[in-house]
């Protein structure tokens, strides 16, 4: 195995950050493909916590070398934020490379996302407010400034002057609020290049000669199947494709280089942010979850909203992203529930639909089918061996196997690195 692709299948927090981490001690490289900052990995080593936002997962093995690929949105100040906090705790720091290609979050990116999402009141999107969705628009919109530029600050500056008149401009007239100042950007921007220009470089060609000669490389995502701009619960979505096509487009390597597509599958759903969520559980058992399972938004603290396992979502997920292996997370937060129900189907005005619909208002009325399953009482999070796990736990992976039509590889059973059960 030389090349892997880790994604998300449901709508995020799935626990990638835990796998990256546990697979990457084997990786010479480990690039991030999509995404900015609104991502919030955890990783748990010997108890001690590290939340990445930006960083690749990849980050705390230090084997390899970590990359934030073309198509991933920066935003420098956090960037050198995080980086200073890792090193505060004994990381090692100076494996992070970052594309001269990526796009950068400008500060008035971060202050389009607040007021936007002010301004649609009730239909807001729910989004992180870290700039990520007017970044991305302004990319497609061609008037995007890159990570290369601050390797020109005369370049920087003549596209920040184009781009600070035209947000200014809908700053003080649709939005009321106060412009931002060319000079103060123009300042920090010097100061974050300085820090990182270091670190900044063209990697498409050495990621590809490394896949050329059987180097192991992984491919992060960030969010989720379901927040793909494309695929997911648009206009509930990111604004990037999370999904394993996202990494051709978004590091530069062909499909054909790509040898495994590995989705983390949660044993329940969760969603943070608005948009229709059909086996959501507004009710005790919605809390329980939210409660054991500890959900609550890694990056901006809120709440997840939290209901059975929804296998429509599984299915869609294997097809799309053309997954050969499924790892199952978060398992454990079951233990102790009379019975679990998974989701084979959403029932739409009279028909029962095993895939997901286009139009949201569809999805919006779907109600789900459920198939009940007996669940288990004893605490596995000490369990490593698949033999070892109840009998009715071990019923309930092989009925999400049948209905994802996917094979699960690998089960977490807790947050920690260690906390696996390897099944090939
Ligand atoms: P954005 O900020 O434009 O990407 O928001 C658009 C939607 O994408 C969702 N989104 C996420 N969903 C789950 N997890 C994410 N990362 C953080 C975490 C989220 C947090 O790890 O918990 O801390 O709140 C993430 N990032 C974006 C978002 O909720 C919108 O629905
Ligand atoms: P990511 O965005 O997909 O990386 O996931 P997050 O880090 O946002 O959320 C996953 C949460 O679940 C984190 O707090 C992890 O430490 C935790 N976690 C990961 N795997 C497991 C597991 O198997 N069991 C339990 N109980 N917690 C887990
Ligand atoms: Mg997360």
């Amino acid at each position: 195995m030389a090349s892997y692709v880790v994604v998300g299948t449901q709508w995020g927090d799935e626990g990638k950050g835990k796998i990256i981490d546990v697979l990457a001690h084997k990786a010479d490289y480990v690039v991030r493909f999509q995404g900015g900052n609104n991502a919030g990995h955890t990783v748990v080593v010997n108890g001690e916590k590290f939340i990445l936002h930006l960083l690749p997962s990849g980050m705390l093995h230090g084997n390899g070398k970590c990359v934030i690929g073309p198509g991933v949105v920066v935003d420098p100040k956090v960037l050198l934020h995080e980086l200073s906090t890792l090193e505060e705790k004994g990381a090692k720091v100076d494996h992070l490379f970052i594309s001269d290609r990526a796009h950068l979050i400008m500060p008035y990116h971060v202050q389009l996302d607040i007021v936007k999402e002010e301004a649609r009141g009730e239909n807001k999107i729910g989004t992180t407010k870290r700039g990520i969705g007017p970044c991305y628009s302004d990319k497609i919109a061609r008037c995007g400034i890159r990570a290369v530029d601050l390797l020109d600050m005369e370049a920087l500056g003549r596209k920040l002057k184009i781009n600070l008149d035209e947000k200014n401009e809908l700053f003080t007239k649709i939005y009321n609020t106060e412009p931002m100042s060319y000079d103060a950007i123009m300042a920090d921007f010097t100061e974050y290049a300085e820090k990182l220009k270091h670190r900044i470089g063209d990697f498409v060609p050495e990621i590809n000669e490394a896949l050329d000669n059987d180097k192991v490389v992984m491919f992060e995502g960030a969010q989720a199947m379901m927040l793909d701009i494309n695929y997911g619960t648009y206009p509930y979505v990111t604004s990037s494709s999370p999904t394993s096509g996202g990494v051709t487009t978004g590091v530069g390597v062909a499909p054909s280089k790509i040898d495994r597509v590995i989705g983390v599958m949660k044993a329940y759903t969760t969603r943070v942010g608005e948009g229709p969520f059909v086996t959501e559980l507004n009710d005790e058992t919605g809390e329980n979850l939210r409660a054991v399972g500890s959900e609550f938004g890694a990056t901006t603290g809120r709440p997840r909203r939290c209901g059975w396992l929804d296998a429509v979502v599984g299915k869609y997920a294997v097809m799309i992203n053309g997954l050969t292996d499924v790892v199952v997370t978060k398992i454990d937060v079951l233990s102790g529930l009379d019975e679990l129900k998974i989701c084979t189907g959403y029932e739409i005005d009279g028909k029962v639909w095993t895939t997901i619909p286009s139009a949201i208002e569809m999805t919006e009325r779907a109600t789900p089918v459920y198939e009940t399953l007996p669940g288990w009482s004893e605490d596995i999070t000490g369990i490593r061996e698949y033999d070892e796990l109840p009998e009715n736990c071990k019923k309930y992976i092989a009925r999400m196997e049948e209905i994802i039509g996917c094979e699960i590889t690998m089960i977490s059973v807790g947050p920690d690195r260690t906390q696996n059960i390897f099944r090939k």
